[in-house]
């Protein structure tokens, strides 16, 4: 899975991609053209909760591919064009970095100022498909059907969305129109969360201001956290001790990377679920409604073709006993066959004949 930073020039999109991969990723140099890429863990207490349990050899997260858009330096004239969301085009959703520093007075507008941008990067999508496959139209007899014509029209239906400030997201598609839709990526149509950049001395704010962004994008049915990118920047590059005693001493918990974190893998409609043992504790990401025979084959296709029966327990119940073993021996372990949907935090061994 793939995630997008994108947001008006400074508003602090790379500062926010420093704190996510805490400072293990190379930052290419301003004007490079480059896009910054990094790979980032899925915080899951449960995973710390068996890993210290069983002090395994190895112990994987489940992870997120993070995507910095290469700066674009100002030439003078428009910062926004055709290529300026061009590193985030193939994302499954996108962060977006609202600046709030100084003070929240252009929040607001910044937010709107760079939604305007993604619609016009759709528009220009829109136009230049329909220059490309003008040509494909010459010749084609007046109401047949070809692949062309069917594409062209839904290109035509979608300008004419645009035009009448229809989103995209409002709008129904047919299973064959599907597939030239998601061949476009419409950045319109990613999912999305706001991330409110505030500056350092107006974290957890009640300000009006703040207020008012919050409400709008609940509204909206935006999903918003606020942070001050700086200090999660300055905080995910100390040493783990080091982090932890700095939050305690400013009375937090978690730095807020992790709530933003965990909130777009749930926007992405993942769920993990858990694998433990001395060899490896493990997260395994799958989405949401899956099934015991999907998880089977996201560890590996000849568990799924070897699949018995998924012996499955919830973290929940695992931790309320204390082990894995001892739900066992209480009977809390449930053996589940194919078809079982796979809930966030499940524990699983698959019986398998391989
Ligand atoms: N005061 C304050 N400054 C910030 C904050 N976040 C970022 N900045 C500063 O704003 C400037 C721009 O931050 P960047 O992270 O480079 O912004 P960007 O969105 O990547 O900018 P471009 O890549 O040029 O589009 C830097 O000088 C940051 O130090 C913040 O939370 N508070
Ligand atoms: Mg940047």
């Amino acid at each position: 899975m793939i995630v997008g930073i994108v947001g008006l020039p400074s508003s602090g999109k790379t500062t926010l991609f420093r704190a996510l991969t805490r400072g293990t990723v190379k930052i290419n140099e301003y004007g490079s053209g480059k896009p910054n890429v990094g790979v980032v863990n899925v915080p899951d207490e449960r995973i710390d909760y068996f890993a210290k349990q069983y002090n395994p050899k190895k112990t994987t997260y489940a992870s997120i591919q993070f995507i910095d858009g290469a700066a674009k330096v100002d030439t003078g004239g428009a910062k926004f064009g055709a290529d300026f969301f061009a590193d985030v085009r193939r994302v499954d959703a996108l962060v977006h970095v609202v600046a709030a520093f100084p003070d929240a007075s252009q929040a607001m507008s910044n937010l709107h100022a760079l939604n305007d941008e993604l619609l016009l990067a759709d528009m220009q999508m829109v136009e230049n498909r329909m220059e490309r496959i003008e040509k494909q139209l010459h010749g084609v007899k007046k109401g047949a059907l070809t692949p062309a014509t069917i594409e062209n029209a839904l290109l035509e239906r979608l300008k004419d969305a645009f035009e009448n400030g229809k989103p995209l997201k409002s709008m129904d598609f047919s299973a064959d129109e599907m597939k030239f839709i998601n061949s476009y990526s419409f950045l319109t149509l990613k999912p999305m969360i706001i991330v409110l950049n505030v500056a350092e001395d107006m974290i957890g704010s009640e300000s009006e201001e703040i207020v008012a962004f919050r409400k709008y994008c609940e509204e909206e049915l935006l999903g918003e956290l606020e942070l001050c990118a700086e200090i999660e920047m300055e905080v995910a590059e100390l040493p783990d001790e080091e982090e932890a005693e700095f939050l305690a001493s400013m009375g937090i918990k978690e730095p807020a990377r992790n709530a933003l974190i965990k909130k777009t893998y749930e926007m992405l409609g993942l769920i993990s679920f858990i694998t433990a043992g001395e060899p490896e504790v493990r997260a395994w990401t799958i989405h949401k409604g899956e099934t015991a025979i999907d998880a089977a084959g996201t560890i590996h296709s000849d568990i799924a073709r070897g699949f018995i029966r998924a012996e499955v327990a919830n973290f929940k119940q695992i931790e309320e006993v204390g082990s894995w073993e001892e739900a066992k021996r209480q009977g809390i372990v449930t053996l589940q066959g194919k078809d079982y949907v796979v809930e966030d935090g499940d524990v699983m061994y698959i019986r398998n004949k391989v």
